[in-house]
């Protein structure tokens, strides 16, 4: 896409499932024309090994930029920005997916450290790095330009019992990303949030602790998006016209009508 050449993009969580995919699809999309992406993550050998994949799979044609970042670190998200080198500094694009839940334990059994992981990642990371990236997109004209898209998650408009937390956390991602439209609406910066219903990733491996076997049983009968599927709408979303706004997508895989509502054949 045209639309996309020259563009600098951020993706937090790109170590892994769909903020992996979202680097692929931003560099198969725009094999040639100086796209910039940086990858972000705390395992950073695997953003590396994805960098030389990326390079081997389009060659130069895209600049891919490896940073270790754990965004539940308000300290470390503070200092990404001055941290960049200058040339991958003029943002235009922050994908804010990075995100975990932890166990399916019910109130009062909930353990602390996985509720503040939960909060500190997927609210609190995503609110201070779209705090950190905003300066940039506001130095532009017209009160400012730029795309900030949400991963949020049917978990967000579904609660569901097993996963208050999560459910929580999501849902503070979508009031966030819905006040933060409001408050940009005299500028060209777009705010746009992609819910996926059931993706297969390592996520429930890291719901159920380094559990396979309890992961593998999740998708069990099912058919669920891979993350390639949402790369693909989260590519789209940044390669429209720039008054075209996807504010708010909610994706399934065709088995699935809700959070709890979910089809299997076996
Ligand atoms: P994965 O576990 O495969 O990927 C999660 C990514 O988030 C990893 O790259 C991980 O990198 C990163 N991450 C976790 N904690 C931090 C942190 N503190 N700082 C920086 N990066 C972090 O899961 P998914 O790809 O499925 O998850 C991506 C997003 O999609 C999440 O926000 C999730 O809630 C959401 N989602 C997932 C669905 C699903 O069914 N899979 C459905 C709906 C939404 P590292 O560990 O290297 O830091
Ligand atoms: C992940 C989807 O329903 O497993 O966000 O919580 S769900």
């Amino acid at each position: 896409s045209k639309r996309l050449e020259g563009k600098t993009v951020v993706i937090t969580g790109a170590s892994s499932g769909i903020g992996r995919s979202c680097a692929f699809e931003f560099a198969r999309t725009v094999p040639r024309g100086g796209l910039k992406l940086v990858l972000t993550a705390r395992r950073v050998d695997r953003l590396r090994e994805i960098a030389a994949q990326i390079r081997d799979e389009v060659g130069d044609g895209v600049r891919v930029l490896p940073v270790q970042l754990d965004v539940a670190d308000p300290a470390q998200v503070r200092g990404f920005v001055a941290g960049l080198p200058e040339e991958f500094r003029d943002v235009d694009v922050l994908v804010n997916n990075a995100g975990l839940v932890k166990g399916v334990a019910r109130a009062p059994e909930i353990a602390e450290e996985d509720m503040n992981i939960m909060f500190q990642t997927n609210v609190t990371g995503l609110i201070n790095m779209t705090q950190a990236i905003l300066p940039i997109f506001k130095a532009r004209p017209d009160g400012g330009a730029g795309d900030i898209i949400n991963i949020g998650s049917i978990a967000g408009r579904e609660p569901y019992a097993g996963g208050s937390i999560y459910c929580a956390t999501k849902a503070a991602v979508r009031a966030f990303t819905d006040a933060l439209r409001q408050e940009l609406i005299a500028t060209r910066i777009r705010v746009m949030e992609i819910d996926p219903g059931q993706v297969e990733t390592e996520f429930s491996i890291v719901r159920y602790y380094g559990d396979k076997a309890k992961a593998d049983a999740v998708y069990a009968g099912c058919d669920p998006l891979t993350p390639d599927d949402v790369a693909e709408v989260v590519v789209f979303v940044a390669g429209r016209r720039q008054n075209v706004v996807v504010a708010d997508t909610l994706v399934f895989p065709n088995h699935q009508a809700g959070a709890g509502v979910l089809h299997r054949r076996q």
